[in-house]
């Protein structure tokens, strides 16, 4: 997982409205009804009688400048009622608890989840941003079933992202620089792993990246739908004009879909930790 930095986050406290334009472009809702409708939840649900708190961890490489503040104001565009702590790592959580918060949102360097103190069940980021990417696929796609899908990436995110996108009755295809890694998940899954990374994207209209990579717009088929969690993110001009829709932000589909699975617990009471 690549850590994030303050540079990379900058604009998530404002950009709300310019990713829910590229999301809508591309699947026709913004991403508040994308994420309810994953969790299985009504478009009309209100999320404001949750409350949450995000709590910045300090352990490991420390806290990102601004990364709980955008955590924070994801929330809030959901219609949560959030707030920041202001104790971070354990005396931030007996804060959080202690204010009767029913969702907890904290992250160090190996894991963010989103724990529900009611149901005392969590929904991890590598989930939520599985989820979160190959629904947005699926909904771009007018649905993946019997599509050939690609998805670039082996690792927590990508083995998520192609079990949940096989369960949506795609034609997953698994590709990543470490070849042993896509053929364990393929072998897993029972779906098929491809080794020349340019040949999969060559060949395919969906692709879901949940890796840092980047390929030229010349390997790209145009018309190809990208759904794009890794980072760093770049692609040229060529893949932005053959492209119908490239769908990427560093952190808000993730939190947002962790935050509505995190919900679900106590709205469908049922479903476990991921
Ligand atoms: C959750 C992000 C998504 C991509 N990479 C993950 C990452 O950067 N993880 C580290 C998060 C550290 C947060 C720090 C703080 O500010 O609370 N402990």
């Amino acid at each position: 997982m690549t850590r994030l930095t303050s540079e990379y986050i900058k604009d998530v406290p404002t950009h709300g409205a310019d990713l829910d334009s590229t999301i809508e472009a591309a699947t026709g809702r913004k991403l508040r009804q994308l994420a309810l409708e994953a969790a299985g939840l009504d478009d009309d649900t209100d999320l404001s009688v949750f409350t949450a708190a995000v709590v910045p961890i300090t352990s490991g490489l420390g806290v990102i400048g601004g990364f709980a503040q955008s955590i924070d104001a994801i929330l809030t565009r959901l219609g949560i009622d959030s707030h920041v702590t202001s104790d971070t790592d354990v005396k931030g959580f007996s804060e959080a608890t202690l204010s009767g918060a029913d969702l907890v949102f904290m992250a160090d360097d190996k894991m963010f989840v989103a724990y529900n103190t009611r149901e005392r069940k969590f929904i991890s980021n590598h989930y939520g941003t599985a989820l979160g990417y190959a629904y947005i696929l699926c909904r771009s796609s007018e649905g993946v079933r019997g599509k050939k899908v690609l998805v670039i990436g082996a690792g927590f995110v990508g083995s998520r992202s192609a079990r949940i996108l096989r369960d949506y009755g795609a034609d997953v295809t698994i590709t990543d620089i470490i070849p042993e890694k896509a053929d364990m998940v393929a072998s897993e899954l029972g779906i098929r792993s491809e080794h020349d990374v340019e040949s999969a994207v060559s060949e395919h209209m969906y692709i879901l990246n949940a890796a840092p990579a980047s390929f030229p717009g010349s390997i790209m088929r145009p018309g190809v739908i990208i759904s794009t969690s890794g980072v760093p993110h770049y692609f040229d001009e060529e893949a932005w004009s053959k492209a119908r829709a490239i769908v990427h932000d560093p952190l808000e589909i993730g939190t947002a879909f962790m935050a509505t699975c995190s919900a679900a617990f106590s709205i469908r009471g049922e479903g476990e930790s991921r």
